[in-house]
C-alpha cells in the first residue's frame, strides 16, 4: 500500500489493521475507509503503476479521476490539521502533508469537472466541481481549526465530527447578539491583565495576555452547559490566567482579588496558614440571561502541575453520584492544562485512561489546553515528541480541536461544540488553544533571555480583542467605536473598585465552605484525646454477619467461598470472634444500613488482594457477581467498591476529590501493597497533609496501606511510616497501625462519627489478616471506641522492668516471646494511633508501672525508618532507648532467611535481661 504517496501521511499499521477489517468485512469500518479501499482495490485491479513517479496511469478513463478526488477528501479529513492556521505568531513545523491536487493524480484541468460523492453531501455540496470541493476542504480543514478526529474508531463519531466540520462550521457566523457577547469577555479578559499589569508593576500574576480567548471559551461552555441542562461545572487548573477565571468566570470579586494584590489585609491565621492567591479556589452560581443557574466550583490546587485533575474529577463523580443520582449529564468537569505539563506530567495519562471506567466515569471531560508554546523557558521542541501535546487524547480516542487562538470566532465553535460531543457521547474530548505568552513565565521574568526572536514577533503582535474588534469593523458587525467604549468603561469600573479597596481594603477572607460541610465544625485537637462511641447494636451486627454469610437462590460459589463463607458463619454466630476482614466488612455494612455512603477502591479491593476481603463472589458457572453488602435490608445505600486501574496518584487522587465533595461518606483507598504509595506522593503531600492548613479544607478519606516486614523483599515490607509522620503537625492526618479487629471497626466508624474530618492513613495487615490471635470478641464491637494505646494485661505493674513500647505487627512476634517465656516483668504497650499521639493516656498508663521501669521503643523496621525518629522527636524525655533493624538505604532484605535472623534478633534484644 505504501506505494500511493498520499497514504505515506498516515500511521500505516493503523491502514493496514483497517484494511483487514474491511476485508473481513467492507461494512465493519467507517464508510469513507470503506470508499477509499474500494478505489484501492480497484486501482490494484486496474492501474499500471509506474515504478517511482507515483503517479497514476489511467486505463478505464474518469474513474481513476474519481478514486483520486475520494482520497483527496480523505487525506484533508485525516491530516489537514497537519496544515492548518492555527498558530498566530510563527510558522507551523514543516510536516510532510500531501494535499496537493498532483498528489492525487489530479490537476487543475480537472477542476471544472463535477464529481458526485456521498462525502460530498455532508459538505452541501451534492454534485460538485473539483473546484468546489478543493476550495470548501481548504476552508474547513486548514483554517482556523485543526479537526482531528479521523484516529477516533467508531463510525457514528466520525460521521457526526464530519458533519460538525464540513456542514455546521463551513457556514459558521454566530449572530450579532453572540458577536457582542464574545467581545465583551475578550475585552474583559484583556483590560483585566491590563489594568493589574499597570498598578501592580512586577507582582506574579501568571498572565493569560496571548491567551485571552480562554474567557469568552469558559463563558460559551458554561452558557452551553446550562443549555444542556447541566446543572454543575468543577474546574481545575494551575497558574496560568487563574485570576483572569477567578474575576471573569468564578465572579470572585474584583474587590477581592484587588485586596489580595494590595497584601495589607491580615488573615486569620488560627484557621492555618494559607496559599498564594493564584492558587486559591471558589465557587459561586451563575445565572444566565433567562435566570436559568449553573454552580461552578474552581478547585484549589497546588504549583504542582496536573495534580489537581484527579481530584477534580473525584469531587465530580462524588457529586454525579449523591446530588445527581448518578446522571452523568448533570455535572461537567473542565480541566485546564498548559501544553508543557499536559504533555509533560504521566498523571494526565493516568486521568485520561479512567475517563471511561466505571468506577471513574464522569460522562467526560472538556480538557482546555492553554497552549502558549512555552513551557517556563522551554520551547515545544524540547517538551515533547508527540507532534501534539495533545496526543494523549488518542489513547481514548477523543477528538481534539486545535484552534487559533487568535480567532474568537473559531474558538467559540469549538467550545459549542465540545459541550455538544460531552453531552452526546459522554466522553472527553481536547480543545488546543494555540496561542502564545505575552510575558515571560511571569511577569517579571525575561523572556527573551531563551526566545528573542519569538519574542519580538509577539512584542508586536496586537493582542485577542485588537484583532477581533478588527475583524468585526471590516465585516460591518460593530463600528470601530465599540471596542474602544468597552475598554473605557471596564476600565473605569476596575478603577472604581481599586479607589474603594485603597480606601477600604477587604479582610483576608478564606474560601466558604460549601453548603454540605456546614453540619461539621473544624477538628478540635480534644476530640483526640478520647475517641467517640462508635460501638453498633447486636441486632445491627447480626444482621450484617447474616448477609455477609447468604448467598441468593441458585448461586453457585466456587469450593474456596463456601469454605469461606462457613468460617465467617462460625465466626459471627458460633464463635462469636470476629477476624479482621470480618471486622471491616461489618464496618461498612453497619452504616451502609446507617443510610451513609460507603466508597472504597484501588487495585484487586472487591477480592483484596490477599483473599481477605471478598466483598463480592462470583458464581462459578455464569461470572455473575454477588455483593453481599449491598443485600443487607432495603432502603440502604449500596456498598460502591471498584477495582482500579493500575495506578496511585490518579485513583488517590480521584477518591480525595470524592471525599471533598461528601463529607458523609465513608472513601476509601487501598494500595496493593504500601510499598506502591509513594506513587502518589505529590497528592500526600499537597492535598492530604496540607489542604486543611493550605485551603481550610477537610477531608475524611482513609488510605489504607498494608504494611509488615514478612520477608517479602524490599518492596513489599513497608508503606513508609515515617513519611506520614514527618507530614504530621497541626492535627491535620491521622496516622494508625493497629492489632486489633475490633479497633479498626472503630476507626473506620469513627471518621464519620467525629464532627469534623481527618484524612486517616492506616498501616494495614498482611499475614497478620490470618493469625489466629488476630482477633476480635463480638462484645468488642457492640461497646466501647477506638482505643488510642492498648495497655499490657499479662504483666504484673508491680513486677515490671521494662515497658516495650511498639505499634503494628511486632507486638504479636513480642507478644509470643512474652507468653512463651512467662516475662510477666516486661510490659507491651501498643501505641495503636501514632498520631495524634495521645498524651494522656500515655500518662495514665505509664503511672501503672514503676518509676524507675526502662521504656524502650521496639520496631521491625530500620533505625531511620519506622516510627523511631517520630517516637523521639514526641516522647524523648521517657524513653531509654530504642530497638530496630540497623539503619538501611533500602526498607528490607531480600532474602528471607536473613529477615528471619534479623526479627528473631529485634525481640532477642527486647527481653534481653
Ligand atoms: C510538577 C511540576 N513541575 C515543575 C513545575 C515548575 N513549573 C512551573 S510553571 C512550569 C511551566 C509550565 O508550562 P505550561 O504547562 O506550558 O504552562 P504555562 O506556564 O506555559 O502556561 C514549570 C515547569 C511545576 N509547577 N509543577
Amino acid at each position: 500500500m505504501d506505494k500511493f504517496s498520499y497514504i505515506s501521511n498516515a500511521d500505516v499499521s493503523f491502514i493496514d489493521d483497517l484494511y483487514q477489517k474491511y476485508k473481513s468485512d467492507p461494512d465493519a469500518v467507517d464508510v469513507s475507509w470503506k470508499r477509499f479501499f474500494e478505489g484501492f482495490e480497484f486501482s490494484q485491479k486496474n492501474v499500471a503503476l509506474k515504478e517511482n513517479d507515483n503517479k497514476f496511469q489511467d486505463t478505464e478513463g474518469i474513474s481513476l479521476k474519481e478514486l483520486g478526488v475520494r482520497n483527496l477528501i480523505h487525506s484533508y479529513r485525516s491530516i489537514g490539521h497537519l496544515k492548518s492556521d492555527t498558530n498566530p505568531v510563527r510558522q507551523r513545523r514543516k510536516h510532510k502533508v500531501l494535499l496537493e491536487l498532483t498528489d492525487f493524480g489530479l490537476s487543475n484541468d480537472d477542476l471544472n469537472v463535477e464529481y458526485e460523492f456521498e462525502v460530498g453531501h455532508s459538505m452541501g455540496l451534492g454534485k460538485a466541481k473539483l473546484k468546489d470541493i478543493f476550495e470548501a476542504l481548504k476552508k474547513i480543514y486548514l483554517g482556523p481549526i485543526g479537526f482531528e478526529y479521523m484516529h477516533i474508531r467508531n463510525h457514528e463519531i466520525i460521521d457526526w465530527f464530519k458533519d460538525k466540520a464540513e456542514s455546521k462550521f463551513l457556514h459558521f457566523n454566530p449572530d450579532n447578539e453572540e458577536k457582542r457577547r464574545i467581545l465583551t469577555k475578550l475585552n474583559e479578559a484583556v483590560v483585566f491583565e491590563n489594568f493589574l499589569h499597570t498598578k501592580y508593576i512586577g507582582q506574579k500574576r501568571f498572565s493569560l495576555e496571548g491567551g485571552e480567548n480562554t474567557i469568552p471559551a469558559l463563558d460559551k461552555i458554561i452558557r452551553n452547559a446550562i443549555a444542556s441542562d447541566i446543572e454543575e461545572v468543577v474546574i481545575g487548573m494551575a497558574h496560568r490566567g487563574r485570576l483572569n477565571v477567578l474575576a471573569n468566570i468564578m465572579q470572585k470579586t474584583y474587590e477581592e482579588i484587588f485586596s489580595e494584590f494590595e497584601g495589607n489585609a491580615v488573615p486569620d491565621m488560627t484557621m492555618g496558614y494559607g496559599d498564594v492567591k493564584y492558587h486559591l479556589g471558589y465557587s459561586s452560581k451563575y445565572k444566565d440571561d433567562d435566570g436559568k443557574e449553573i454552580y461552578l466550583k474552581l478547585a484549589p490546587n497546588p504549583s504542582h502541575l496536573e495534580a489537581v485533575d484527579p481530584v477534580v474529577l473525584g469531587y465530580t463523580r462524588a457529586q454525579i453520584d449523591d446530588e445527581y443520582k448518578g446522571d452523568l449529564k448533570k455535572a461537567l468537569p473542565i480541566l485546564i492544562h498548559g501544553d508543557a505539563a499536559i504533555a509533560g506530567q504521566g498523571i494526565v495519562y493516568e486521568i485520561t485512561q479512567m475517563g471511561n471506567l466505571p468506577g471513574y466515569t464522569t460522562g467526560g471531560t472538556i480538557h482546555f489546553v492553554i497552549n502558549n508554546q512555552v513551557g517556563f523557558t522551554t520551547d515545544y521542541d524540547d517538551a515533547r515528541s508527540s507532534i501534539y501535546c495533545t496526543d494523549i487524547g488518542k489513547i481514548v480516542d477523543a477528538p481534539i480541536l486545535h484552534v487559533n487562538g487568535d480567532d474568537a470566532e473559531a474558538v467559540n465553535f469549538c467550545a459549542q461544540l465540545a459541550v455538544e460531543y460531552r453531552q452526546k457521547f459522554g466522553k472527553d474530548i481536547f480543545i488546543d488553544l494555540l496561542c502564545y505568552r505575552r510575558h515571560g513565565h511571569n511577569e517579571s521574568d525575561e523572556p527573551k533571555f531563551t526566545q528573542p526572536k519569538l519574542y519580538n514577533v509577539i512584542a508586536k503582535h496586537p493582542n485577542p480583542r485588537e484583532v477581533y474588534s478588527k475583524r468585526l469593523v471590516e465585516k460591518g458587525d460593530a463600528d470601530a467605536e465599540m471596542a474602544k467604549r468597552m475598554d473605557k468603561e471596564f476600565r473605569g469600573l476596575l478603577q472604581d473598585r481599586l479607589n474603594l479597596v485603597k480606601q477600604k481594603p477587604l479582610p483576608y477572607q478564606a474560601q466558604k465552605m460549601e453548603t454540605e460541610w456546614e453540619q461539621l465544625t473544624p477538628s478540635v485537637p480534644s476530640d483526640f484525646d478520647k475517641s467517640p462511641e462508635t460501638s453498633i447494636s447486636i441486632d445491627n451486627l447480626e444482621k450484617v454477619g447474616k448477609a455477609l454469610t447468604t448467598l441468593p437462590k441458585g448461586f453457585k460459589p466456587i469450593k474456596q467461598i463456601e469454605k469461606l463463607i462457613k468460617e465467617r458463619k462460625a465466626n459471627f454466630f458460633e464463635k462469636k470472634m470476629l477476624s479482621w476482614a470480618d471486622a471491616e466488612l461489618l464496618a461498612y455494612g453497619s452504616l451502609l444500613i446507617e443510610n451513609k455512603i460507603v466508597r472504597m477502591s484501588g487495585q484487586d479491593v472487591k477480592r483484596g488482594t490477599f483473599s481477605h476481603r471478598h466483598s463480592m463472589v462470583f458464581d462459578a458457572e455464569t461470572n455473575q457477581p454477588y455483593g453481599f453488602l449491598s443485600n443487607i435490608e432495603k432502603g440502604q445505600q449500596e456498598f460502591k467498591i471498584y477495582n482500579s486501574l493500575l495506578s496511585e496518584f490518579g485513583v488517590l487522587g480521584f477518591e480525595y476529590g470524592y471525599a471533598m465533595a461528601t463529607p458523609m461518606a465513608l472513601v476509601i483507598w487501598e494500595a496493593q501493597f504500601g510499598d506502591f504509595v509513594n506513587g502518589a506522593q505529590v497528592m500526600i503531600d499537597q492535598f492530604i497533609a496540607s489542604a486543611g492548613t493550605k485551603w481550610q479544607r477537610m477531608n475524611g478519606i482513609v488510605m489504607l496501606l498494608p504494611h509488615g516486614y514478612e520477608g517479602q523483599g524490599p518492596d513489599h515490607s513497608s508503606a513508609r511510616p515515617e513519611r506520614f509522620l514527618e507530614l504530621a503537625a497541626d492535627y491535620n492526618i491521622v496516622v494508625a497501625n493497629m492489632t486489633t479487629p475490633a479497633n479498626f471497626f472503630h476507626l473506620l466508624r469513627r471518621q464519620l462519627a467525629w464532627n469534623f474530618r481527618k484524612p486517616c492513613i492506616v498501616m494495614s495487615p498482611k499475614s497478620l489478616l490470618r493469625h489466629p490471635e488476630m482477633i476480635s470478641p463480638v462484645e468488642d464491637f457492640i461497646q466501647g471506641r477506638f482505643k488510642e494505646i492498648i495497655d499490657d494485661d499479662y504483666a504484673d505493674p508491680k513486677k515490671v522492668k521494662k515497658l516495650l513500647l511498639c505499634t503494628g505487627k511486632i507486638y504479636f512476634d513480642l507478644l509470643h516471646e512474652q507468653r512463651k517465656s512467662k516475662r510477666t516483668d516486661v510490659a507491651i504497650i501498643r501505641i495503636e494511633q501514632l498520631f495524634p499521639f495521645s498524651f494522656n493516656q500515655m500518662i495514665e498508663i505509664r503511672r501503672r508501672y514503676k518509676r524507675n521501669a526502662k521504656v524502650l521503643w521496639v520496631q521491625e523496621e530500620p533505625e531511620n525508618m519506622g516510627a523511631w525518629t517520630y517516637i523521639l522527636r514526641k516522647y524523648h524525655q521517657k524513653i531509654d532507648g530504642g530497638i530496630f533493624r540497623a539503619a538501611s538505604a533500602s526498607p528490607a532484605t531480600g532474602f528471607s532467611k536473613i529477615h528471619h535472623e534479623e526479627q528473631q534478633e529485634i525481640v532477642n534484644k527486647a527481653f534481653k535481661d
